[in-house]
């Protein structure tokens, strides 16, 4: 009896520090993204804010720094996450892979049938497993929020079909698989962080570029002379929400949760905020001039691009690429 006593209040006792813990638990964080403020991730990011402050009774306050204020690219930043020095970040996958290696599976073209087909996978065991390995880099991966699929845009031509576009000189993100795959597809691309692609387009270093239609918008790259739009979907983008491991791992208990819960909640509704802009934006860049090409052959990027899978087989085997392309 006596020790069973004995048990109880120190559980009791256990979870009286906890809850003292959290409740004393207080900190002002920084969420930080590369896009324009207008961007779904900053909207998104301002979302978890303010859903953090309300559930921690405003012991947990974060602000939200767009437009790269926090790092020139999203390299920077993601390194600035390592060390402690932001709390969190809305990054695309761009040079995530040299951080966490195997995130980089989501990063080939034509891997993704539609959006129910991205959501199956983000939210599964494949995008749990690919979050969690971002522990190895000393980084806590929270959700996977949205950038989206990716169209191509240019200042010389009309470009409908593979054919259209060889030569022209365009920026991917630091991203390998990216990489491969415009050059096996006949054009030449070259990395560049984000925060160098409005001037380099608008003095002619390269032709043109590609991105989801939000930050092709958001960032009114029509200004930088991008007057062709073709609608290539080459490639879907996620962007996972990252934490800070010293900063998650500093959090009592009751907040990590809270924080692992709030960025799922908020995926969904960043997604959908994301998806349901993209029209709009699209009638809205060609009432600024852009041509905007719709009935893109995308089978002839697909076929031009499929040889690129080979160069990556020993570190993604087949298998482990069909697992993606597949998920039902
Ligand atoms: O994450 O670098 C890119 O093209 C990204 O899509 C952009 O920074 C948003």
């Amino acid at each position: 009896m006596k020790k069973a006593l004995m048990f109880v209040l120190a559980a009791l006792l256990i979870v009286t520090m906890a809850g003292i813990a959290s409740a004393q638990f207080k900190a002002t964080m920084k969420l930080a993204s590369a896009t324009p403020p207008d961007h779904p991730y900053n909207v998104g990011g301002q979302k978890f804010a303010d859903l953090i402050k309300e559930r921690t009774g405003g012991r947990i306050e974060i602000r939200v720094y767009p437009a790269g204020q926090l790092g020139k690219g999203e390299r920077e930043m993601t390194e600035g996450i390592q060390q402690g020095a932001i709390d969190l970040l809305v990054s695309s996958t761009g040079p995530l892979g040299g951080f966490s290696p195997s995130i980089n599976i989501l990063d080939f073209p034509f891997l993704f049938r539609d959006f129910n087909h991205v959501d199956l996978v983000m939210d599964g065991a494949i995008g749990r497993k690919l979050l969690a390995d971002f522990e190895k880099a000393n980084i806590k991966g929270l959700a996977f929020w949205e950038n989206g699929f990716r169209h191509l845009t240019n200042n010389k031509r009309l470009v409908k079909k593979v054919e259209d576009g060889k030569g022209l000189k365009i920026r991917t993100m630091e991203n390998k698989v990216h990489l491969a795959a415009w050059k096996t597809a006949g054009l030449n691309p070259t990395p560049m962080a984000w925060g160098e692609v409005f001037t380099a387009l608008q003095q002619g270093v390269i032709d043109g570029q590609e991105n989801p239609i939000a930050v092709i918008h958001s960032s009114k790259l029509w200004d930088a002379g991008q007057k062709q739009f073709s609608f290539t979907a080459h490639v879907y983008s996620p962007s996972p929400l990252l934490m800070s491991k010293i900063k998650f791992d500093a959090m009592p208990k009751e907040d990590q949760e809270l924080f692992l819960k709030t960025g799922m909640e908020v995926a969904k509704f960043q997604r959908k905020l994301n998806r349901d802009a993209e029209e709009t934006r699209m009638k809205e860049m060609a009432s600024k001039g852009v041509t905007v090409t719709r009935d893109v052959d995308r089978e002839s990027f697909k076929k031009a691009m499929a040889p690129s899978y080979e160069q990556f087989s020993s570190q993604f085997p087949r298998a482990e690429i069909d697992a993606v392309m597949n998920a039902k």
